[in-house]
């Protein structure tokens, strides 16, 4: 398999790449990735020295240069990551959301078919289908009813992606994943934001009363379960992915934890303004993935947590490095103080 994975440099695709690099043998992975603030090469930078790696700095949008690295390296299969993904930047500035996230990925899919690439996986997620109340779970048939411009955005490229199945037959599969954790999670999202402010004795800015629920699911976890669609979803399918209900925690709870582990103060919490539109709770049913392809989440929160906070202190430089620049102006807008 020849595999060109777009947004690469950031979180989810550096680990997913690094996992099938050391899992699976892939023929070859282009890394295709624009860089934006999200990126980060040193996400990748322990892959650059491999046969089968190689790197790209382009956009999504830029037909010919898609054109070219898929006809240059052969390439077979594409997993679309390359995204817009933080929810609190959405409510401020929609349009690069609408950019990146829409017209980006039917860039990417109309040049998937144009040169006939067997395989389009697009990495999407539960928060398509907006916030559950306290009880019940999103199933693949559960109504699509998102809350920001992010997870609009992402509503929007899951149809235009089932779209080429529909109209054009093509072998397309749509993966909605709950919230991820693990190791190069950039730290505005929640986890490596608290884990990072702990270390350096900062506040934790939980929003609203913190009993919001998020699934939790490893890195990892969310890297099988792709494989598994790669190998064995069917064309024009979508397929949840998502942590088991013990993974199912409030802000809360996971602040507190983060706290515990570390041994700091539960007085660096901090309650903050709510976020605009806040999603009350996602629970993913798996039942599907799980059934047809026999995947489901192996590494328990309790050892995840405790794993992902380790990697947060032995690569302190990775983050402080972030945690400066562009970061620190994010931050003030955002907090409405220094960090
Ligand atoms: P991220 O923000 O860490 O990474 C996104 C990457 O895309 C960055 O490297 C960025 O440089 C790149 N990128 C952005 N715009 C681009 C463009 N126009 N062209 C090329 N590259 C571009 O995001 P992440 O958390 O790794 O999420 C990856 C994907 O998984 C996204 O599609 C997101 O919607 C989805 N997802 C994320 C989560 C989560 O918990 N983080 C959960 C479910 C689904
Ligand atoms: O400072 C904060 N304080 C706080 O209480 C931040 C950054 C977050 N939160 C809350 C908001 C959410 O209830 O923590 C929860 C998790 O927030 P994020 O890490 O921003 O994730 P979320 O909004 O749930 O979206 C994430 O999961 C699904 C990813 O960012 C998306 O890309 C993915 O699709």
């Amino acid at each position: 398999m020849k595999i060109l994975v777009t947004g690469a440099a950031g979180f989810i695709g550096s680990n997913f790449v690094r996992w099938a690099l050391e899992n699976k043998s892939p023929e070859k992975i282009v890394a295709y990735d624009l860089l934006t603030y999200a990126g980060n090469l040193a996400n990748i930078s322990s892959l650059s020295e491999k046969n089968e790696f190689k790197f790209v700095k382009a956009d999504i949008r830029d037909r010919d240069s898609l054109v070219s690295q898929i006809k240059a390296e052969q390439i077979d299969t594409i997993i679309n990551f390359a995204a817009e993904s933080h929810v609190d930047r959405s409510i401020e500035s929609p349009l690069d959301f609408v950019r990146t996230n829409i017209e980006g990925t039917q860039v990417l899919l109309s040049v998937a078919r144009e040169l006939d690439i067997d395989k389009f996986i697009q990495i999407s997620t539960d928060e398509v289908y907006g916030s559950l109340g306290p009880e019940g779970r999103f199933s693949e048939d559960s109504p699509i009813d998102p809350s920001s411009a992010y997870s609009a955005s992402k509503a929007s490229a899951d149809f235009l992606a089932l779209a080429e199945y529909k109209t054009f037959k093509r072998n397309v599969c749509v993966t909605r994943c709950s919230n991820n954790y693990g190791p190069f999670q950039f730290p505005e999202k929640l986890i490596p934001l608290f884990v990072t402010n702990s270390l350096d004795n900062k506040k934790l800015p939980v929003y609203g009363d913190g009993k919001n629920i998020r699934s939790w699911l490893h890195v990892d976890d969310h890297s099988s379960a792709i494989w598994a669609v790669l190998e064995g979803g069917r064309a024009g399918e979508v397929y949840n992915i998502g942590g088991s209900p013990e993974s199912e925690k409030e802000n809360i709870f996971v602040t507190k934890k983060i706290l515990e582990i570390l041994g700091k103060d539960e007085n660096l919490m901090e309650y903050v303004e709510d976020r605009k539109g806040h999603d009350r709770r996602y629970a993913v049913d798996y039942s599907k993935i799980k059934n047809e392809l026999g995947w489901e989440p192996k590494v328990s929160f309790e050892e995840g947590i405790k794993n992902t906070i380790s990697w947060y202190c032995e690569n302190e430089q990775w983050w402080k490095e972030i945690k400066s620049g562009e970061y620190l102006d994010y931050y003030k807008k955002q907090y409405g103080k220094e960090l």
